[in-house]
């Protein structure tokens, strides 16, 4: 028990939560941990992005003839090595990585869990000083033992164990759920620690604000320019028209309406008929941290968590946000398909 006021870092946080898992041996608490180390690492290179002329490009040589990666290759190998040396997950896999990563060494061979993440998002608002984000996901492994395999990641949703993202905006937060409601750290940068700022976070039931790439308009189907012209729609008793806001990373996106209110949607599109954004880095990850905050995630039909993957890079459709304004954008999509029922 911390002293009221007294500032409570992530790992103290961690650590006074272990108690929620009779049954685990601190294996967990030590991968968020490890976690959270990568993301101070990362947060520190996404502070420098801004000196990029003065410290050179991406692909150039520095001072010290080390060559300067891209940042979001920098926070893949950021990740993986820290979960390499933490040694409590067998098995990753990254939105940058074709294939999953296999850690097999004496001791992450045999070890419970594998990692899902999205190491770096928003890759269009990297370079130039837009919030961006990490996303992670933490599954118990399904194979009994050795190296892991790609049938670990190939799990729903509602079997992770954990998951959380990091937003490096005006300021840097951790964010995450281990099934007992969601708890939200600010990085102090003068103490170098993550600190529970947001404690026991709880999402608005409703909302007023829209988050969609309305440029894509024209590919949209019928139901979602539907729900558009009614988000628009003048209803003062009700707010509206919505505000909208788009900032195009997504964890920024869903960050501000967890604590506004609001929906984020990402529908098929002509250049992503499945969506575009993916089921086990982006989607799930969310969807949980969503839910545990008493909002909705659905890919306009079925809840996100129980969709079955069958690749590790599966794309899905996603509506995130205020419960009441998930299940209206939904009536939408089930009064269309009446219509086209009737119509057949
Ligand atoms: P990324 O993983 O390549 O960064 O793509 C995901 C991002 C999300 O953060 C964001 O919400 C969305 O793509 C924006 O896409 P668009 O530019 O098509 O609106
Ligand atoms: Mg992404």
């Amino acid at each position: 028990m911390s002293l009221p006021g007294a500032v409570v870092t992530l790992g103290q946080f961690i650590i006074s939560r272990q108690s929620d898992y009779p049954y685990a041996k601190g294996e967990l608490s030590r991968l968020l941990r490890d976690i959270g180390i990568a993301a101070k690492i990362v947060n520190r290179e996404v502070n420098k992005a801004g000196l990029v002329d003065i410290l050179g490009a991406a692909g150039d040589t520095n001072i010290q003839g080390e060559e300067q990666k891209k940042l979001d290759v920098f926070a893949n190998e950021q990740f993986i090595a820290a979960l390499k040396a933490g040694g409590e997950c067998c098995a990753i896999a990254s939105e940058e990585n074709d294939d999953i990563i296999i850690i097999d060494n004496e001791i992450s061979r045999n070890a419970k869990y594998v990692v899902c993440m999205d190491p770096l998002d928003g890759s269009s608002n990297i370079d130039v000083n837009v919030s961006i984000g990490t996303i992670f996901s933490i599954y118990r492994r399904v194979s009994l033992s050795g190296p892991g395999t790609v049938e670990d990641f190939l799990q729903k949703g509602t079997e992770q164990v954990a998951a959380g993202y990091i937003i490096y905006g005006s300021s840097t937060m951790l964010v995450y759920t281990t099934g007992f409601g969601v708890n939200g750290f600010t990085l102090d940068p003068s103490i170098g620690e993550f600190c529970l700022s947001h404690p026991d976070m709880q999402a608005p039931l409703d909302g007023n604000i829209y988050s969609i790439n309305q440029g894509n308009f024209v590919h949209f189907t019928p139901a979602v320019k539907e729900y558009i012209k009614y988000c628009q729609e003048e209803d003062l008793e009700n707010g509206r028209p919505y505000s909208l806001r788009y900032i195009g990373s997504l964890v920024a996106d869903f960050h501000r309406n967890l604590i506004k209110g609001g929906i984020y949607i990402y529908p098929p599109t002509l250049k992503s008929p499945k969506g575009k954004l993916r089921l086990l880095y982006e989607c799930n990850p969310l969807a949980f941290i969503a839910e545990q905050a008493g909002s909705k995630a659905t890919n306009g039909m079925q809840r996100i968590m129980e969709i079955q993957p069958t690749d590790i890079h599966q794309r899905v459709s996603l509506y995130i946000g205020s419960t009441k304004m998930v299940e209206k954008a939904e009536q939408f999509i089930e009064a269309t398909k009446l219509d086209l029922n009737k119509s057949i």
